[in-house]
């Protein structure tokens, strides 16, 4: 049976990190638009880097609860597609062998200028140095509202293949990952919600399991 899961910020929410939607809209207080934007960057790097080295730190002190290590145990039975829209790094060190970062890594750099990715230090700034070509606009390696999700091609070809979709801890606000559920309902998919609370998408589903991720994912993947 082929599966695809998509996580959201719900999965790591019991190892400690925050979710998007928990703060009435604020992100670790801030807004969108001031620090999850390529214009927020543009007006103030500085802030955008305040705002990502306060959650790579935390990130870093995050462990992969039971939800990120059932997943792990799923890949080694079946043939299992990954998606996470979070920039954490805890389904990789949960030891899923694939994961898709549709939304970059926050443990990743890129330059703005030549495209050169390379390892995010714990703490960046703007002004750091490009390994390759030497400008002074480093960023997170992270996509922002209103740019491309990455590896979209994977993701589609693998909702058009999917016999099961399973969507965990998300609240279905965020585009194109929201609409996932119904491009892999129409090609006649399975599809089942793991989350705290209905979804904004949750009629679009089969069924919900409703309950903290770290009881729910377990008892599936059992
Ligand atoms: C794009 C990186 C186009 C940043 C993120 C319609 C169609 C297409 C686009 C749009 C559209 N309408 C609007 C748009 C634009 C926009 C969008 O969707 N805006 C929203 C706000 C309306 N989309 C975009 O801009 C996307 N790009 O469309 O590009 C394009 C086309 C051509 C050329 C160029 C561009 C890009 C979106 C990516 C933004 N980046 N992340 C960062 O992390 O700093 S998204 C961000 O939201 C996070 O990654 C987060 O993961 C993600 C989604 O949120 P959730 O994961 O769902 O988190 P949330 O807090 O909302 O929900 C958590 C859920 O977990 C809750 O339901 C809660 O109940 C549950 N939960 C909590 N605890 C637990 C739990 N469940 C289980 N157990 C628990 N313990």
């Amino acid at each position: 049976m082929r599966i695809t899961v998509l996580t959201g910020a719900g999965i790591s929410a019991e190892s400690g990190l925050a979710t998007f939607r928990a703060s009435d809209g604020l992100w670790e207080r801030h807004r969108i638009k001031d620090v999850a934007t390529p214009e927020a960057f543009a007006r103030d790097p500085e802030l955008v880097h305040r705002f990502y080295n306060a959650r790579r730190s935390k990130v870093a002190a995050a462990r992969p609860n039971a939800a990120h290590l059932a997943l792990a145990r799923l890949a080694r039975h079946h043939d299992l597609t990954l998606v996470k829209q979070n920039v954490d790094d805890l389904h990789d060190r949960a030891g899923s062998p694939e994961v898709i970062h549709m939304h970059g890594s926050i443990g990743g750099a890129l330059c703005a200028a030549c495209g050169h990715r390379w390892p995010a230090p714990a703490v960046m700034a703007v002004n750091d140095p490009c390994p390759r070509c030497a400008a002074r606009v480093s960023r997170p390696d992270i996509v922002w509202f209103g740019e491309m999700p990455y590896h979209m091609e994977r993701i589609w070809a693998a909702l058009d293949q999917a016999d099961l979709f399973a969507a965990i801890g998300t609240s279905g606000n965020v585009y194109p990952a929201a609409g996932f559920v119904q491009h892999a309902a129409r090609r006649g998919a399975e599809c089942i919600e793991m989350n705290l609370e209905a979804s904004l998408n949750a009629r679009d589903f089969d069924r919900q399991i409703l309950g903290p991720a770290t009881g729910t994912v377990p008892q599936w993947v059992e």
